[in-house]
């Protein structure tokens, strides 16, 4: 039997849906998802089977305009997926069409090895008429040189298969770089941490889900078959611990209890979630705090 595996880059603007097409290929929550821009952090892969092929997905952190060190460290980790990929697939909002952070990306491809294969998939169908995809799909490929167009809708599932079976033909020769059952190549601390992540991002306003980054400190089994997690939220103000707290500690509960039902989903055992929150004025310029997050702190330099 001949065996196919490699890499795919999901790329694009933040929001675009990348985390949702990882999720969906990976047939389980591999990577957090929020209505909320720069939800993903770090390059967080993905494994599914399609008949002989193995695809690893790689989902990145969305690619936009930097300005603080963790932006830069973010969008250097999203062009190194794609540079690192054997297949790059491009994400566009439908509704959205080509914005001004299209173009920069469209950009961005052009200094990509020439021999790269780049499909663009049309994300959230499910949100035009098809007129305009039309429209969009013409527009885009006179742009760019794209080896296929996909118009899916991630979140509705509209579209997947059909890219899923392009990427396992488009798959080069090799053995399988994963074995067949594992689904996502993060550590459990890490995931657990996200999962956190996601769920004070759902629920935090404005910038306060930038400004703050959660780690997972200890992970103690049980006897009885259950674990301990231990994590730390970071937050770089005073006023930001007040606010994760929030009125009698209610914020901070509601989150907690959140993240704990999803972890015990996604563990299939009992698990006992403790958080604390730290004020760490500088946490978003120290090498420590990056590496936990999967992300090289140097690539931030500006
Ligand atoms: N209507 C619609 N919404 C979608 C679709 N795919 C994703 N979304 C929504 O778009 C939002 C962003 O999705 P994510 O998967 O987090 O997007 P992302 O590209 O990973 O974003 P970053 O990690 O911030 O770069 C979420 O609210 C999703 O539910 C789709 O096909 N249709
Ligand atoms: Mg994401």
């Amino acid at each position: 039997m001949t065996t196919r595996a490699g890499f795919i880059a999901l790329i694009g603007e933040p929001n675009a849906g990348k985390s949702t097409l990882t999720n969906a290929m990976v047939g389980a929550k591999v990577s957090i998802v929020t209505h909320k821009v720069q939800t993903t952090r770090a390059r967080i892969r993905g494994v599914a089977m399609e008949g002989d092929s193995q695809l690893v997905f790689v989902d990145t952190p969305g690619l936009f305009k930097p300005r603080r060190r963790l932006d830069r460290a973010m969008v250097a980790a999203a062009w190194g997926g794609a540079a690192d990929a054997d297949v790059i697939v491009l994400l566009i909002e439908a509704h959205r069409g080509i914005t001004e952070g299209v173009e920069s990306i469209l950009e961005g491809l052009k200094d990509l090895p020439r021999n790269r294969t780049v499909a663009l998939a049309i994300n959230k169908i499910d949100r035009v008429e098809a007129p305009a995809l039309l429209a969009l799909t013409q527009a885009m490929n006179e742009r760019y040189e794209f080896a296929r167009t996909f118009m899916i809708s991630a979140e509705k599932g509209y579209g997947i298969e059909d890219l899923r079976h392009w990427l396992a033909d488009e798959m080069p020769e090799s053995p399988w770089l994963y074995p067949e059952d594992q689904i996502a190549d993060l550590p459990m601390r890490m995931i657990a941490a996200e999962i956190t992540r996601e769920k004070l991002t759902l629920r935090l306003h404005q910038e306060l889900p930038y400004q703050l980054t959660v780690e997972t400190e200890n992970w103690e089994e049980r006897k009885d078959g259950s674990a301990r997690i231990d994590q730390v939220i970071y937050v770089a103000r005073d006023g930001h611990k007040g606010i994760v707290l929030g009125h009698k500690g209610e914020t901070i509960k509601a989150i907690s209890k959140a993240a704990r039902e999803e972890l015990t989903e996604f563990l299939g055992r009992p698990i006992h979630l403790f958080l604390q929150v730290k004020v760490r004025e500088n946490w978003l310029e120290e090498a420590e705090r990056y590496s936990e997050m999967g992300l090289d702190f140097r690539d931030g330099n500006a």
